[in-house]
C-alpha cells in the first residue's frame, strides 16, 4: 500500500481473486460472475444494483429484487462469504413514524453506509416521482425509515461514511420522472440526517462513456489522497443508453472539489451478462468492500439490470488511474 486508507476495517477474508495473467485492466471481473442469478428468490424477475457491507463476521446487504409484476422492491440479504447470498423472500419492511413517507410505492438502487454507530440505507424511493429515501439499522432486522432527503426528482443518493464540516454529507443526482437525458452530481450536508442544505455542484458529464449523465456509485473510500469515488456514466448510443463505471478523487474536506477524474472507464459492459438482459449494456456499481491492510477492493455491480456481478481492483491503482488519466 503506497497510500493510506482511513477508517476502513481489515477484511482479509473478503471476496478476492488476483488479476488474471495477461490482464492489464485496472479492474477485473470475478471468474464466477454473475454471483446472483435473476431468479434466486421465487418472486424475482431480476436482482441487481444492490449494496453489501461487512456485518457480524460475515456480510449483509439490501438488494434490488424487481418482482414478476416488474415492481422495484428492496429485500434484505446475508452471506458468510460475500459471494453466496441468502436473500429474504419477503420484501424489507421499514418502520416509519409518518405513514405518508413510510408507504412509498417502490424502492431501488440501494446503498448501505456505516456511519458513526449504525448502518444507513439510502435508495431511490418513488414518492410522487423518484427521490432519495433514508433509513437506518443496527442489526439488519429492524429498519427505521427517516424523511426523504430531497424533493423529487432525484436519484443516486450516496452518503459519505463520516461527517464533513460537522455535518452528514450526501451526493445525489437531480433527475426527472423518466429516463433522464441529463444529470450532474451535487453534494449536500445535513446536521441531523433530516434537513439538507449547503448544496454544492460536484461534477457534470464529460466526454465519451460519461457524456450523457453521471451518478455516484458505492460509498466513497477515504484515503490519504482524497475520497476515492467510483461512479457511473452514461453514453447515449444509437441503440440506447450504455452505462459504464469510472473513478474520481475528491478533496477530503471539500468533497465537491474534484482532484482528478478518469477520462477512460474502469469497467464497461463487455461480457454477455452485462450486454444482454432486461436492459442491455449496463454496469451499475452500488457497493465496494475494502480491506484496509491490502487496499483490495471488491466492487458489486448490477449487470444489464438483470443479475449481480463482482469486480476487483486495488485502491492504490484506482487513485493512480484517476490521476494518470485525469479529465477533470
Ligand atoms: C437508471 C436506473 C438504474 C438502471 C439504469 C439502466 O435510470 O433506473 O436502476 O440500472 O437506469 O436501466
Amino acid at each position: 500500500m503506497r497510500y493510506q486508507i482511513v477508517n476502513a476495517q481489515p477484511l482479509p477474508d473478503m471476496p478476492w481473486e488476483d488479476r488474471p495473467a495477461g490482464c492489464r485492466d485496472v479492474a477485473w471481473r470475478y471468474s464466477g460472475n454473475p454471483i446472483i442469478p435473476r431468479d434466486l428468490i421465487p418472486s424475482s424477475n431480476s436482482i441487481f444494483n444492490s449494496a453489501v457491507v461487512p456485518f457480524d463476521g460475515g456480510y449483509a446487504g439490501v438488494f434490488r429484487c424487481d418482482d414478476r409484476w416488474r415492481r422495484m422492491v428492496l429485500h434484505r440479504g446475508t452471506s458468510a462469504d460475500g459471494i453466496n447470498w441468502h436473500i429474504d423472500h419477503e420484501p424489507l419492511q421499514f418502520l416509519c413514524d409518518d405513514p405518508e413517507i413510510g408507504t412509498f410505492l417502490e424502492g431501488y438502487d440501494p446503498r448501505v453506509c456505516w456511519l458513526e454507530d449504525r448502518f444507513y440505507v439510502t435508495w431511490c424511493n418513488i414518492y410522487h416521482g423518484p427521490t432519495i429515501g433514508v433509513a437506518w439499522t443496527r442489526d439488519f432486522d429492524t429498519f427505521h425509515q427517516l424523511e426523504n432527503a430531497f424533493l423529487p426528482y432525484n436519484r443516486n443518493g450516496v452518503l459519505f461514511p463520516r461527517r464533513i464540516n460537522g455535518n452528514y454529507a450526501m451526493m445525489s443526482r437531480p433527475s426527472d420522472t423518466g429516463h433522464t437525458p441529463f444529470g450532474d452530481m451535487f453534494y449536500s450536508e445535513s446536521p441531523d440526517m433530516r434537513y439538507w442544505g449547503n448544496h454544492r455542484f460536484m461534477m457534470a458529464p464529460a466526454g465519451g462513456w460519461q457524456s450523457k449523465k453521471i451518478g455516484a456509485g458505492p460509498v466513497p473510500v477515504e484515503t490519504s489522497e482524497g475520497w476515492l469515488l467510483i461512479y457511473h456514466g452514461v453514453l447515449n448510443s444509437c441503440n440506447g443508453f450504455v452505462y459504464s463505471a469510472g473513478v474520481a478523487l475528491l478533496d477530503l474536506e471539500r468533497p465537491w472539489r474534484l482532484i482528478a477524474r478518469s477520462g477512460p472507464y474502469i469497467i464497461s459492459p463487455q461480457t454477455l451478462y452485462e450486454c444482454v438482459g432486461d436492459v442491455p449494456n449496463v454496469v451499475f456499481p452500488c457497493a465496494a468492500l475494502c480491506d484496509a491492510a491490502t487496499g483490495r477492493l471488491a466492487v458489486y455491480y448490477g449487470a444489464a439490470d438483470t443479475v449481480t456481478a463482482l469486480a476487483f481492483s486495488y485502491v492504490d491503482e484506482l487513485i493512480d488511474f484517476a490521476r494518470d488519466n485525469d479529465c477533470a
